[in-house]
């Protein structure tokens, strides 16, 4: 299976990570063209008011509702999600319609009060500017839907440049987000889509027209990012890597726990920027946990995603494979005792393997590194500011669980010297966020917020404004200027 589907003629060639055969192929994009046709309609669109904005959004939500087995079917056909995960995926996106519809009715300011008298200070949130979406294959339609749909009642037109190991399913989406527009007599420029390889995703983030890039995917592509916008002192949101980790306490409900830490594990095979890469488990409990989290990992069917009982399905290609076989070796090497991580053989091309299982010491090297694959470091710790030290020792601070019925063991986790994750769960695993909260982590993991809350404040740009209502011109902090003195 070629790596890099992309030809000279410009062309790319779409596979299905379920077996490796060609679904389509797609013409590259003109990047340039796409943020000048933006670059003109946020003209308009901005001075649109918010709830007519809204409704664009509404009806988008309404034909992804509709059209929510299709996409589904068009996510797992690229990239091998299970349907109850594909689904869920669409769900996400149907639940940032429904948050964003209602923001637009909100995007509300502030009044300050003001120390000179007759005076009032505002704060009042005005539309950014073009908003560039760079996503990974591992959430197609999701990680899009939390940035476009945000940024578009937000007043800002979107360019995606979507990964290109999940081409069809992008493609399924915008073209349900421009029936809506097409319904409702917007300027299709509001939403594109630029297919294309990396090069396309630097020249996104070099364009000065860009206010915003939002990327999602590698900390090291993050990184190329950052940097290319901060040259020219753009804005960027990123959502990088995460190594995330749960700590399971002697009191926690095991049964709950372990169904938890198997789903943040293994769900989506292990591809998640949430999947959880490292257990810590207490020592009184380490010798009923570990035999029993085994003998799950063994049992988990992988195969062919469309197979009802399917929980695993393939990895995106078999680089992936070679990565996470890699790690494996490595582990042994550090001392690791390794439990699965076979390649199994199943679907044409496919890349599928069992996820591993390794017991090892939390500091070995290969522990502090994100492989986007199922594996699970579970080491044992002896007590609680071990296992938050342990969690914290990462590059990465995306999420964090703890499985507890300790309530101050839970407090101390969710602590400022507890977990240093933008996201700290408690008896929930690391994956599987709800849109209704900001998503995102720090450190190596990019510092962004997305989706919920207040994420829509990074769409738009503040304005503070003092306004004089009486007819005198006190100065602020007491400072005289007269003129008539002297
Ligand atoms: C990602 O893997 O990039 O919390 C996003 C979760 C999903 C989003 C994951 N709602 O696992």
């Amino acid at each position: 299976m070629p790596q890099h589907p992309f030809t000279p003629a410009d062309t790319l060639v779409c596979r299905s990570a379920i077996d490796g055969s060609i679904i389509t192929t797609v013409a590259a994009g003109d990047m340039s063209a796409a943020i000048t046709a933006a670059s003109r309609a946020f003209n308009s669109w901005r001075l649109v008011p918010a709830p007519i904005r809204g409704a664009l959004v509404h009806r988008i939500g309404e034909l992804m509702r509709e059209k929510k087995d299709e996409l589904a079917t068009a996510i797992m056909r690229d990239i091998g999600k299970t349907r109850s995960e594909a689904l869920g995926e669409v769900q996400e996106c149907i639940d940032m319609a429904d948050f964003a519809v209602g923001l637009s009715r909100q995007l509300h300011g502030l009044t300050i009060a003001s120390e000179r008298p007759g005076h009032r200070l505002i704060e009042t949130w005005h539309p950014l500017g073009l908003v560039g979406v760079i996503t990974a294959f591992n959430f197609p339609l999701a990680v899009w839907a939390w940035n476009a749909l945000l940024a578009l009642v937000c007043g800002n037109p979107v360019v995606w440049k979507p990964s290109e190991k999940a081409l069809p399913s992008a493609l399924a989406l915008h073209a349900v987000a421009h029936q809506a527009i097409k319904e409702l007599g917007h300027d299709h420029a509001l939403l594109s889509v630029v297919c294309g390889t990396a090069e396309a995703g630097a020249a996104l983030a070099a364009d000065p027209r860009v206010a915003l890039v939002s990327a999602t995917g590698s900390t090291r592509m993050g990184r190329q990012v950052a940097t290319a916008v901060a040259a020219r002192l753009g804005r960027s949101l990123l959502e990088l890597g995460g190594n995330n980790a749960a700590i399971v306490t002697p009191s926690a409900d095991l049964d709950l726990a372990l169904r938890a830490i198997t789903f943040a594990a293994v769900g989506t095979a292990g591809q998640r920027c949430t999947t959880l890469r490292r257990l810590l488990v207490h020592t009184s409990i380490y010798a009923q946990v570990v035999p029993r989290l085994t003998s799950i990992f063994a049992a988990v069917r992988v195969g062919d995603p469309r197979e009802s009982g399917v929980l695993i399905g393939p990895l995106i290609d078999h680089v992936a494979v070679s990565a996470m076989q890699s790690a494996l070796s490595d582990a042994c090497a550090q001392g690791g005792r390794v439990h699965g991580g076979e390649p199994l053989t199943c679907c044409g091309e496919g890349a599928y393997v069992r996820p591993a299982l390794v017991e090892i010491a939390a500091n070995a090297a290969v522990v502090q590194e994100e492989v986007f694959a199922p594996i699970l470091y579970v080491s044992a710790y002896e007590d609680l500011a071990t296992a938050i030290a342990a969690n914290n020792a990462v590059s990465h601070g995306l999420s964090s669980a703890i499985l507890t019925n300790d309530l101050r063991e839970a407090e101390y986790f969710l602590a400022p010297n507890g977990s240093d994750c933008g996201i700290a769960n408690v008896n929930v695993g690391t994956s599987g966020a709800e849109i209704g909260g900001a998503f995102g982590g720090d450190k190596a993991s990019g510092g962004g917020r997305e989706a919920g809350s207040d994420s829509w404040k990074a769409y738009m740009r503040r304005v503070t404004s003092t306004i004089n209502g009486s007819g005198a011109l006190p100065l602020a902090q007491g400072v005289v200027f007269d003129l008539t003195a002297g």
